[in-house]
């Protein structure tokens, strides 16, 4: 963040930044016909894995203990842990009050339980429409799991697309990285599968992703992968990706999204908030790309170790989209440090940002933070430009915001 006095072009940058509507290209979230799978409120907000793991840091409870409580006891817990006994300067805990700020509640009263009563008179789908508007997001992709039984009632109820706000994406993990329980969805939903890798098996994999995909719209495949995948190599993952992923990509014409980088339960304990980030290989995604040219990948890395090649990746092939800030990278220091340097190797050729949220309300403080950092980012850039005699106009200034947070994305999907 620049400290440079404000100048005429970094205010019109700012608060033509502050007015774009945004695409979030990766979120948790789930439109309001998806019921309880849609997260919000003062208690969920608390009780984001982000902020468990960071309030363990304070305590001595047995994990179990905590896991046995309300939701509202766990979410008190939080709060006296990291609001009440110590100052909330983590960026998740910040996010928390930046959000009770900007939906118009007294963060200096510190009364939760006032925060709670604000929440509890609204209904889920005017929280909907006042979230979105108060955090300038008009499109919303999903993260979809046609295994998770909840979820897979209301698509093949044929409730899945009601909301168009909200997209869906497949997400493949288990294929990938838990087989033998993808065998047993797989077969309970009715396709011939084996654990072992047959014709059969091959055939009737592709089967269901290209039937999912249509059910769901989906926009593209992802899956999250942890740093040691490999590719190319004889394995399980290889053979999935070159054989079923790749060639329901090109006859569906979407990308896939590879999350590469985390490693699951370094403590089993801690459940959703025990994953660790771990480096990758990013000769791994250089490969994908070589080998299938006419395939779009949608990438982005956990490590912070692993950004500025993965950026320079990007420069060799046009069919690498890098996208986001993810997860422990998505504090203010290293969203800038990425903008950065990501624009720099790139120009605007990237989506600099999603948002994971998995609470509703986050998408207010998520992308407010964000915004302000790729603004000031691309006004040290424009200015820059100034300082040769290169005027940027506002019409190229919105063209170039709007790339960023939407079009980049849609021109890459092909759905302009
Ligand atoms: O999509 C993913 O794999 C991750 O983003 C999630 O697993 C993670 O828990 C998420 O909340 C991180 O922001
Ligand atoms: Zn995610």
């Amino acid at each position: 963040i620049s400290h440079e006095p404000t100048s005429t072009l970094r205010s019109t940058v700012l608060r033509m930044t502050e007015q774009m509507q945004v695409t979030d290209m990766h979120t948790h979230l789930f439109a309001p016909q998806f019921g309880e799978l849609l997260l919000w409120g003062v208690d969920e907000l608390l009780i984001y894995h982000y902020l468990i793991s960071e309030s363990f840091r304070w305590s001595d409870e047995e994990y179990e203990t905590f896991w046995s409580w309300s939701k509202k006891e766990q979410a008190d817990f939080i709060w006296q842990r990291l609001f009440i006994e110590h100052s909330p300067v983590s960026e998740a805990a910040n996010g928390f009050l930046t959000v009770l700020h900007r939906l118009g509640l007294n963060v200096g009263s510190r009364n939760l339980d006032e925060y709670r009563k604000a929440f509890a008179s609204r209904t889920v789908n005017e929280q909907v429409d006042a979230v979105m508007e108060a955090a300038g997001v008009s499109k919303i992709v999903m993260t979809n799991d046609p295994f998770d039984p909840v979820e897979q009632k209301v698509w093949l109820e044929g409730k899945g697309g009601a909301d168009p706000r909200f997209y869906a994406a497949l997400r493949v993990d288990s294929l990938l990285n838990d087989w033998p329980y993808a065998v047993r969805e797989l077969t309970q939903l009715g396709y011939e599968v084996s654990e072992e890798w047959t014709e059969r098996t091959r055939e009737e994999t592709r089967r269901f992703l290209s039937e999912w995909v249509d059910r769901m719209k989906a926009l593209y495949l992802a899956v999250s992968m942890p740093g040691d995948f490999a590719y190319p190599v004889e394995d399980h993952r290889n053979r999935m990706i070159d054989e079923v992923m790749i060639p329901v990509c090109a006859e569906k014409d979407i990308p896939f999204a590879l999350m590469i980088g985390v490693r699951r339960r370094v403590n089993p304990l801690l459940r959703s908030a025990g994953d660790m980030s771990m480096r990758s290989d990013v000769s791994a995604v250089e490969a994908l790309c070589r080998r299938y040219p006419k395939q779009k990948f949608l990438v982005t890395m956990l490590a912070r170790e692993n950004q500025h090649e993965l950026a320079v990746l990007a420069r060799k092939f046009r069919n690498l989209m890098i996208f986001g800030c993810w997860w422990f990278l998505h504090i203010e220091s290293i969203v800038e440090e990425m903008t950065r340097f990501r624009m720099e190797l790139l120009g605007t050729s990237m989506i600099p940002q999603h948002s994971d949220c998995r609470v509703l309300e986050q998408l207010i403080y998520k992308w407010g933070h964000s915004r302000r950092i790729i603004g000031n980012v691309l006004a040290d850039k424009y200015e820059r430009l100034q300082a040769s005699g290169w005027q940027v106009t506002d019409e190229e200034i919105a063209r170039d915001l709007d790339d960023l947070f939407n079009r980049n994305f849609w021109r890459f999907l092909g759905r302009e």
